[in-house]
């Protein structure tokens, strides 16, 4: 049934029904904390995400929606609307997670899309353009880099057997494979011929800004950029008590003192500038050798595309002048490399308005951690909406949002995407 408009505008999300899949979503992978936080593990194309793929997807099925799975493991339900011929509206984002992930980061923004189909079947009424619900493979890019790596190839940023012929970090599985593996690899091709009308992302702000200043929603107007580099140690493995300190050629040394220079950049460019040490493998890592080998990540991100070039510039030169001082070879790799992204400005003035208009305080921002927004941004225009983040935590179990904070960001949601699937056609 066609509704007039303020019959559409009087429509709300069920958020017990909503909080009810976050959790049953979270309950696989899940990891207890000592204080009774609670996340969930589901890396990348492991049999956890195998899992929680088939949850989702049942959900999708229950709905009546049509599911289509490519040739990357993008998953996507579409709803159909009146008007066959118009491009559908697209929600989405990721359930994969990280090790430590929260049952919120990603999986708000998928389950609230189904949330927002499962009210508009409930209330009987059919948009003017179908509604479609999609899960990215590997936003996370924490097994398989670079992030957002199923968005990247669905709008054509990357080539499909490129992304398919990806190694893990953890256990040097082909991603190929691991799709093949847990059942995953779709019919559907990847990149997708057709673009959505438009795409919008609910997701968790991942800091403390909302939460600090006691406002509901945050209207996202970007992405900021992302350098992520593998960097290679190769020094000289030696016996820990009888090698002199002048003789060393000490990996884990540089290690330390490249976290530290880190650091040290961030404090010096200022401008937003972050950087991380994320992850470090230490070999033979035994208490009494020097050690070989050691392999580590640099994840530098900062709003402004010449500060984030000038911090890789001078992380570049640091470590040339590292390995010559400690006489190791050091060789570096890009993992990830994304400008910042600006999202399309009548898409945040619609979040925006909408959000007023359901009497939420709105504050704009940019988004510190990358989404599969800034990948659909490319090919449609794109806007995020977030909800406030206790104590800015994620990529922590402690990961927790609360539930009027989720109700407030849902109905956002529900009511941009009502208003977007009424939009005319605009070829
Ligand atoms: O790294 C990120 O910002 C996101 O969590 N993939
Ligand atoms: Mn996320
Ligand atoms: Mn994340």
């Amino acid at each position: 049934m066609m509704a007039g408009e303020s019959r559409l505008h009087d429509l709300r999300i069920d958020v017990d029904r909503l909080l009810r899949r976050i959790d049953a979503l979270g309950e696989i992978g899940r990891i207890d904390g000592p204080n009774g936080e609670w996340g969930n593990a589901r890396l990348a194309l492991t049999d956890t995400d195998r899992a929680g793929r088939d949850l989702v997807v049942t959900w999708m099925r229950d709905l009546g929606l049509d599911v289509a799975i490519d040739a990357l493991g993008n998953v996507v339900g579409t709803r159909e609307g009146a008007d066959r011929t118009l491009a559908p509206v697209m929600v989405g984002s990721h359930i994969d997670t990280v090790g430590t992930g929260g049952r919120f980061d990603g999986n708000l923004g998928v389950l609230a899309g189904l949330e927002v189909i499962e009210t508009l079947a409930r209330h009987d009424v059919v948009t003017e353009r179908g509604v479609q619900v999609a899960f990215f493979t590997d936003e996370e890019g924490a097994r398989f880099a670079p992030d957002m790596l199923g968005s990247l190839v669905y709008v054509g940023g990357l080539a499909l057997e490129e992304a398919l012929d990806i190694v893990a970090a953890d256990d040097g599985a082909r991603l190929g494979d691991e799709l093949e593996r847990i059942g995953y690899a779709g019919p559907v091709p990847c990149p997708h011929p057709a673009a959505p009308h438009a795409y919008v992302e609910l997701h968790i702000e991942q800091g403390p800004i909302l939460e600090a200043e006691g406002v509901t929603i945050g209207v996202v107007e970007g992405v900021q950029g992302i350098s992520w580099t593998e960097v290679v140690i190769v020094g000289q493995s030696a016996h820990a008590g009888t090698t002199p300190m002048r003789l060393r050629h000490d990996p884990v040394y540089c290690a330390g003192v490249i976290a530290a220079y880190v650091r040290d950049l961030t404090r010096t460019l200022g401008h937003d500038q972050v950087g991380t040490v994320g992850r470090v493998d230490v070999y033979p890592n035994l208490v009494n050798v020097v050690a070989s080998r050691v392999v580590l990540t640099v994840d530098l991100r900062n709003t402004d595309e010449s500060m984030l070039q000038e911090a890789e510039r001078r992380l570049g030169t640091f470590l040339e002048e590292l390995s010559l001082d400690e006489g190791v070879e050091i060789s570096t790799r890009s993992l990830a490399r994304f400008e910042p992204v600006a999202f399309d400005a009548r898409m945040v003035d619609r979040v925006e308005s909408t959000a007023q208009r359901l009497g939420h305080s709105t504050r704009r921002m940019p988004s510190g951690a990358g989404h599969d927004a800034q990948m659909l941004a490319r090919i449609c225009p794109t806007a995020m909406i977030f909800t406030p983040s206790v104590n800015g935590l994620s990529h922590n179990i402690a990961e927790f949002t609360e539930a009027s904070d989720i109700a407030a960001g849902a109905n956002v949601l529900l009511q941009v995407v009502v208003d977007l699937a009424q939009d005319a056609p605009t070829d």
